[in-house]
């Protein structure tokens, strides 16, 4: 796939952590998860930035499922829509990026999602499930005159499939990268897939597909 001019590319990683990796079974272990550092910066490569993001929950966050609140019950807020077992807090070694990836300063932008404890958005793009509360990077891939975004990370059906469909949306061609992303499951990732296809995401195999401009 040819690219445009370097300059007008980013590469983006979504939650790229061991939380959702099998380093972390008690979190959101996700198969194959600690396999896509590589690739994502071989994607990286062809792009002129890199953006990293990564979930900061808090321990005590309202979705957080336990003993007495299980899965699925309902939730107090409107920017929660699911629980989930605890994950990705500061401090631990979910939260942390998987070894090989860059130092999130290394990065020319970065987007912590999810600090808020009665939040827990998916998208890069937004704080919040409805979408008004912008993180900022719809307005730095603007200002940097980026055109294409090339996406990896975790996980496909959820946080890497609502990321691209909100770049998408901003008007930004979106190529994901198929070696660089893993999913939750099955069945939601196929999903996921086909939804972003529907919407316009291009994929692509792996890097060695990108031809640069
Ligand atoms: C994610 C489920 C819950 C993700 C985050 O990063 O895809 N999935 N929280």
């Amino acid at each position: 796939m040819k690219l445009p001019a370097r300059e007008c590319v980013a590469s983006l990683d979504v939650d790229a952590q061991y939380t959702f990796t099998p380093a972390c079974p008690d979190e959101l272990p996700v198969a194959g998860g600690d396999g896509i550092a590589d690739e994502l910066n071989r994607q990286a490569a062809f792009a002129g930035c890199r953006i990293g993001t990564k979930d900061a929950h808090s321990p005590k966050a309202h979705w957080v499922a336990d003993d007495t609140s299980p899965a699925f019950s309902p939730l107090p807020g409107r920017h929660m829509d699911i629980r989930w077992p605890r994950h990705a807090v500061p401090g631990t070694r979910g939260f942390e990026l998987l070894d090989g990836l860059p130092h999130p300063a290394d990065y020319d932008f970065f987007v912590w999602k999810g600090i808020e404890p009665d939040m827990h958005p998916y998208g890069a793009c937004y704080h919040d499930l409805d979408e008004r509360l912008s993180t900022g990077l719809i307005e730095f891939l603007r200002t940097r005159g980026i055109s294409t975004v090339l996406v990896g990370g975790l996980a496909t059906d959820y946080c890497v499939r609502r990321t691209v469909l909100q770049l998408l949306a901003a008007g930004f061609e979106v190529v994901v990268n198929r070696a660089a992303i893993r999913g939750v499951a099955d069945d939601t990732s196929r999903h996921a897939i086909a939804e972003m296809i529907q919407q316009g995401a291009r994929f692509i195999r792996d890097s060695g597909e990108l031809e640069p401009a």
